[in-house]
This record gives structure tokens, C-alpha cells and sequence, in this order.
């Protein structure tokens, strides 16, 4: 396609049409750096359509690393020997004086499936409460699989967004994945709390697939949840895994797609994680088409990421500050509160 056909492809999208599942494949399918180029310049020109240059900041809170599950991909699985922390009310209040007025749009409360909180959810639901005092902020939540009632209870009490990620809808991998845990449930989770009122997160893992069909099944997947934000991450081998020793792969696959996400969900939110590759990663992802910069963690922060790229190193380098630089260095900036209020219905 010359420019003249990647600009009419853009408005076509922008315009309402759709991609077939042949289209999908072949958009997957591209090896050749020029084509994929074209891709990416496509999939910006459909995000500044209903974003121009704004972009929207995450400040992320992982306030517990327990968990009673046992997912076959994550650093945190309840059989991985690992030192844990939880946060007490006094930690998180603390926390909270540094996130105020800092210029992010929401704060990621996100938590391993932590018995103590299973067991008694008003303490997480008082954990929100005290967040949402305190720094007067949209709140998400990334709690795990937790109850109607108590998703009621959190919405009631501050929280806006819930991620929950499927990871993939191809329920064989997912069965290898999500070890023991329930696929029906996990989207059922989903619905209830888009049924509560909450703006949901969906999110897929790549390089961890067997083939494109896969993908295009776990693509066509995040329709169905009517997702509000939706993610692609590179699948990282952890230790405690069974992936322990194997090579990461690249993230070309997730530039690729985070393309084909913002063409199938052209006005929705997309996230470039810095969790993966840190600031010089958020901007291959920006490229991409992403809107948000998620996992944003102070410089001096002990806290954990998910998948931690920055696990060994002395200093954090993605604190807010160094974000919003990086984003003025490529003509982006921060968007207004108002604006993202507005994609949150308030
Ligand atoms: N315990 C909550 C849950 O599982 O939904 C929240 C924890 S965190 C948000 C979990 C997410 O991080 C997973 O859904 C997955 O998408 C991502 N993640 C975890 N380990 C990862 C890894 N090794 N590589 C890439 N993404 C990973
Ligand atoms: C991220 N580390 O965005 C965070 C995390 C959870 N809602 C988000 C996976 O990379
Ligand atoms: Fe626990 Fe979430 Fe990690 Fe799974 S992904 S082991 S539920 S923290």
C-alpha cells in the first residue's frame, strides 16, 4: 500500500469497518520491517484520530505479592519459594501522599489471589476506600477472580476499573496457563463487574501461543468481553516456572499486535507496559498504537512490578517524571483528568 492507501485503510477503520479473520492472519503473518512499519503508522493514525498526542498514566501499586494460585507463567505462583510482602493500611496511606498530584490519571491496586484478602475482603475493601480519601483518583483494581458481591463492594467503595486478564481463549493453552483455574469463571468475573459498572481490562500474553490460529482465537476473544482496555503482553519466563533458563523472546510480536488491537478496538484504551521493557519500551509500544503508559513505579520504590525487567537493578528508571519527558521528546504528553474521566463515563 502507498500513503494514499494507508491513510483511506485508517478512515475505513475509523469509519466503522472491520477485519476479517483472513485479514488478521495476514497481518500476523508480516516479516518484511516495511510492511510492518506501515502497520504501525496505520494504527497511530487510528489512535490520534480519537486521542491526538494524549496519552494516560498509570501509577502502579502491586500492594501484595501472595497468591494461592498457580499459573505456570507467573514470578508469584504459590509454589515459587520466593520472599512476599503485604502492604499494612499504614504502608499504603503512606504511599499514597507520594502519588497525589503527581499527574497520573488512575492508580492500579494490584494484588496476587492473597487468602488474607479472599478470606476477609473488607480489608481490601478498605484498602480502596482509604486510596480513593486519600489521593481522589479512578481507581483499578487487578484483585484475581473475587465474588460479585464483594467486586459490589469495591466499586461502592472507590474502585472504577477491574483488569483481569484472560491471558488467552484458546482453552487448551489456557488450561496449561491458568493452572486449575476456572476459564468460564474468569470471564464471568468480567461480565459481573461490567453488569456492576466498572470499566473492565482484558488483556492476552504472547510468545506463548502455538500458532497464528491461536492468536486470532484469543484476538476475536477479547470482543466478547467488550473490553473498555485492552492489552498484549510478552510472555517473560520467570523463575519458579516451569520456563526457568528459557530465553525471553522479543517484543516484536507484541508490537504487532498491540497494531491489530488498536485496529480492532479503535477508540478503546491500550496500554505500553513499562514492566517489559521500561521507558525505551513504551515508546516502540506508543508507536504502536497504544495510548497508556501502565506499571509506572517511583525510582525509589522497593515495590514489585509483575514481571519486573528492572527486578536487579540499583535504581527504578520508570518513575513518572522520566515517562513524561521521554513522551515530550516524541511530541506526546500527558492527557487531561477530564479527558479520562470522560472514557470512564464520569
Ligand atoms: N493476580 C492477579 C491476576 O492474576 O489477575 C493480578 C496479578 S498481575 C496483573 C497478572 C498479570 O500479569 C497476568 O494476567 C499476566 O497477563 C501478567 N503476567 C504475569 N506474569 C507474566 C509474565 N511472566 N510475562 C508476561 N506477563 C505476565
Ligand atoms: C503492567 N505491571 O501494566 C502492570 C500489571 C495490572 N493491572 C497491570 C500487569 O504491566
Ligand atoms: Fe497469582 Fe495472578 Fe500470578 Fe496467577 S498471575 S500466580 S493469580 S499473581
Amino acid at each position: 500500500m502507498d500513503q494514499d492507501e494507508l491513510d483511506n485503510f485508517a478512515e475505513k477503520i475509523v469509519n466503522g469497518s472491520e477485519l476479517s479473520d483472513d485479514n488478521i492472519l495476514d497481518l500476523l503473518s508480516i516479516k518484511d520491517k516495511v510492511e510492518l512499519d506501515k502497520l504501525f503508522y496505520v494504527a497511530r493514525a487510528v489512535r490520534d484520530h480519537y486521542f491526538g498526542n494524549k496519552v494516560f498514566l498509570y501509577s502502579f501499586v502491586y500492594f501484595s505479592t501472595y497468591c494461592k494460585n498457580n499459573c505456570s507463567f507467573c514470578y508469584y505462583n504459590c509454589g515459587h519459594d520466593i520472599p512476599r510482602y503485604r502492604l499494612s493500611l499504614e504502608d499504603i496511606e503512606r504511599l499514597c501522599d507520594g502519588l497525589k498530584g503527581e499527574g497520573f490519571h488512575m492508580i492500579d491496586l494490584t494484588m496476587g489471589e492473597d487468602p488474607y484478602f479472599y478470606d476477609d475482603p473488607n480489608k481490601l475493601v478498605e484498602i480502596v476506600r482509604t486510596v480513593k480519601d486519600r489521593v481522589g483518583l479512578p481507581i483499578m483494581v487487578s484483585p484475581g477472580v473475587m465474588d460479585k458481591d464483594t467486586f459490589r463492594k469495591l466499586h461502592k467503595n472507590g474502585a472504577d476499573f477491574l483488569a483481569l486478564y484472560q491471558e488467552t481463549y484458546d482453552r487448551e493453552l489456557y488450561g496449561k496457563l491458568r493452572r486449575g483455574q476456572s476459564f468460564e469463571e474468569r470471564i464471568n468475573a468480567r461480565k459481573s463487574a461490567k453488569d456492576i459498572g466498572y470499566c473492565i481490562e482484558d488483556g492476552i500474553l504472547t510468545r506463548v501461543e502455538p500458532d497464528m490460529r491461536s492468536t486470532l482465537t484469543s484476538l476475536r476473544g477479547l470482543e466478547t468481553s467488550d473490553p473498555d482496555m485492552v492489552r498484549v503482553m510478552t510472555f517473560v519466563p520467570q523463575d519458579g516456572t516451569p520456563y526457568e533458563g528459557s530465553e525471553p523472546g522479543s517484543s516484536d510480536q507484541e508490537l504487532m499486535i498491540i497494531s491489530i488491537l488498536r485496529i480492532m478496538f479503535p477508540d478503546r484504551l491500550i496500554p505500553a507496559s513499562l514492566d517489559l521493557e521500561g521507558i525505551d519500551g513504551m515508546v516502540h509500544r506508543l508507536n504502536a498504537g497504544a495510548n497508556v503508559v501502565t506499571s509506572i513505579i517511583s525510582s525509589d520504590s522497593v515495590l514489585e512490578g509483575v514481571v519486573n525487567y528492572d527486578r536487579d537493578m540499583d535504581e527504578r528508571d520508570r518513575d513518572i517524571k522520566s515517562v513524561v519527558k521521554r513522551l515530550e521528546s516524541m511530541g506526546m504528553v500527558p492527557a487531561d483528568q477530564s479527558d479520562f474521566n470522560k472514557v470512564l463515563g464520569m
